[in-house]
């Protein structure tokens, strides 16, 4: 089953968002395997966001990320990596659909609420930046059979 790396950042934990976005993987059928609050060391956001070193936001972004606590995640299910993108909807909130999580409460880019992994070769390297492999749980759900046929 394939696996994602998702993080509320601290814009979500600070506006009380944490339970509304755990809430759409939940009930989506998606399947939460790991799940840690930390404040953010600022040489594992550097190495998180490394694709966009040169970017001229990568300094607010990193400040931005380590300015407060976020929620690492890695869920869990079937094509996980695509429709966890679409739940959160494209990087700009001014332009995400609504009904998406950066749509339906995000106004700007800088402030759009969460991650999630772009690929699955993405998602493993991530996955393993934020978690060690004994903190993840391997369990069976028994929603199985009724999300899957
Ligand atoms: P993604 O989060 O939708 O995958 P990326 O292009 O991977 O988007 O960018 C990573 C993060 O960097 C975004 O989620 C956003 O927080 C931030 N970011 C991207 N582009 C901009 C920008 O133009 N201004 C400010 N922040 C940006
Ligand atoms: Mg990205």
């Amino acid at each position: 089953m394939e696996r994602t790396f998702i993080m509320i950042k601290p814009d979500g934990v600070n506006r009380g968002l944490v339970g509304e976005i755990i809430r759409r993987f939940e009930h989506k059928g998606f399947k939460l395997v790991g799940m840690k609050m930390m404040s953010v060391p600022r040489e594992l956001a550097e190495k998180h966001y490394d694709a966009l070193r040169e970017r001229s936001f990568f300094p607010g972004l990193i400040e931005f990320i380590t300015s407060a606590p976020v929620i690492a995640m890695v869920w869990e299910g079937e094509n996980i990596v695509t429709f966890s993108r679409k739940l959160i909807g494209v990087t700009d909130p001014g332009t995400a659909d609504p009904g998406t999580i950066r749509g339906d409460y995000g106004m700007t880019m800088g402030r759009n609420l969460i991650h999630g992994s772009d690929a699955i070769e993405t998602a493993q390297r991530e996955i393993h930046l934020w978690f060690n492999e004994e903190d993840l749980v391997d369990w069976h759900a028994v929603n199985h059979p009724w999300l899957y046929e």
